[in-house]
This record gives C-alpha cells, structure tokens and sequence, in this order.
C-alpha cells in the first residue's frame, strides 16, 4: 500500500511513522509513505494555499487549485471519476463519515494507493469533497486544529490491517472488537502491587472460570464505558444474565 499525505505541514509527521508495527510495515516493503509539501503545487510568489471565504465570515478557507494539481501529479487523475483502480482519496474534515474499524478494514482491502488530503484553518474548498475525493472522513467528534493528526490515525489503522503487518494471533482481537464488547481488563506481575491485587480468579489458572470472568468484565467495561455499543452487540442469554448482574453489582457499589 502506497500512502500519499499531502499537507502544509509535511514536518508534522517527522518521526511519527518511525515506530511500531507502521515502521516494521515499511521495513518490509509492504508500505511506503509519502509526505507532500501542499506549497509545492503554487506558483504565486507568497506560494498561497488560502483565501477569504465567498459570502462573507471567519477564517480561510484551501484554495482548491493546489490541491486538485497535486492530486492530479500524483494519480495522473484530476476528478475522482477518472481515478486508477484501487486508488482512494480521502478528504480529512470534520464534516466527513466517521472513521470507524469497518471503513479502515474496507480501505485496507480494497485500496493499493491512498492519497490523503489534510484540512487545516476553517475548511476546504467544497469542490474537493465534490470532484476529486472518493471519501471525506472525520476520526471523531471532537475539533483538531487540522486533519494532520488524523492522518497520522487512518495510516495507523489502515497499515496494520494489511495483510503480513501484524501476527494472526491478533488478528483475532480484531473481530472481538467487530462482535461489538470493549475488551476485557488485562493484568501482569507483580500479583500485588501496591495493595493493589490481581483478581484471584486470574491467578488461579482455572481455564473455564477465567473466560467466564474475561466475559463478565467485558461486559462490565462496556457497560461502564460504552453502553452505547451494547445496543448493537450480539449477546447471548448468559450475557444478558451476566449483565443483570453487573447492573446490580453496580448499584451497590
Ligand atoms: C467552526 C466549524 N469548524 C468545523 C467543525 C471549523 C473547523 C474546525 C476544525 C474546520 C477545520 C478544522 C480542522 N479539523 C480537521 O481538519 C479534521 C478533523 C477534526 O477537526 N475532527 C475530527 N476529525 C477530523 S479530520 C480533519
């Protein structure tokens, strides 16, 4: 998979893709990653990527030329429509559809080439989004200062989706995440740190007792943290038992 940023700030992502499952990717010719200069594709003396807003209002808004030229340089296409096989361009905005661990599997499987555009001050000229994206994404409803930081997010869940990126043993970790339950907590050495105790059940090297706590406490985080999430969950009827439960461990507590 070849990833194509481009931003005002190519010295952002200095070292960001330096570590990790990312770097080993990249080691093994499985991915490359490259940083595109947005001032690269003016030819203005002040080399502007900006302007002033049509109706009035705060802030500035990318100028679409640079934007669309650099696209064009780097995919031979300058509309989406005419785009190569298996090339996305993702537009980051805060007005796009959430990035979520389907829409990264789905770009993971279906793309060889992603070219990234990253916003910055108050938007991207519409045009973008219209003509020249396949895909306008946001990672979450919360304001950046740009789509920098979001990049570095979609490159991250995109890359250690590729097949060889990561062992199979956590792959598998992946579908319980699809299945819809936060993990369960995790516990190491020391058995007692600070007064603090591993729950006996762990300890106690009892197979079947520790993935029935496992489940529980999955369940109990995600009650606890994301009771959104246990509206689209599949749950058997002991977990919907072990949930009663939990409510009522909960109240007392
Ligand atoms: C006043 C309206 N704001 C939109 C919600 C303006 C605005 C805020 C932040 C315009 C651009 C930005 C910069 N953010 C991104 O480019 C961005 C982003 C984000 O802010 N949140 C979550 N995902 C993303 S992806 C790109």
């Amino acid at each position: 998979m070849r990833f194509d940023i481009i931003t005002i700030f190519p010295g952002f992502f200095a070292s960001v893709f330096e570590y990790g499952i990312v770097k080993r990717a990249q080691a093994a010719g499985l991915v490359e990653i490259h940083l595109h200069d947005l001032r690269r594709w003016t030819s203005d003396r002040h080399r502007t990527v900006d302007d002033r807003p049509f109706g009035g209002g705060d802030g500035m808004v990318l100028k679409p030329e640079p934007i669309f030229a650099a696209v064009e340089e780097l995919t031979g296409a300058g509309r989406r429509t005419d785009l190569p096989a298996r090339t996305r361009v993702v537009l980051l905005s805060p007005q796009g559809k959430p990035l979520t661990q389907a829409l990264a599997a789905e770009l993971a499987a279906s793309a060889n080439r992603l070219v990234v555009i990253c916003g910055r001050y108050e938007g991207v000229d519409e045009r973008v989004a219209e003509a020249l994206a396949t895909d306008e994404v946001s990672i979450g409803d919360y304001v950046l200062s740009g789509g920098e930081p979001a990049a570095v997010v979609l490159v991250d869940a995109v890359v250690r989706l590729l097949p060889g990126a990561l062992g199979s043993a956590t792959s598998a970790a992946h579908e319980s995440f699809a299945a819809g339950v936060l993990d369960c907590p995790h516990y190491t050495r020391p058995a007692e740190f600070r007064g603090l105790r591993v729950p006996e059940v762990l300890v106690s090297g009892h197979h079947a007792r520790v993935a029935a706590w496992r489940r529980k406490e999955a369940l109990r985080k995600t009650w606890r943290n994301r009771p959104d999430l246990l509206e689209r969950a599949p749950l058997s009827d002991e977990d919907r038992r072990l949930l009663e439960e939990i409510r009522r461990e909960e109240q007392s507590a």
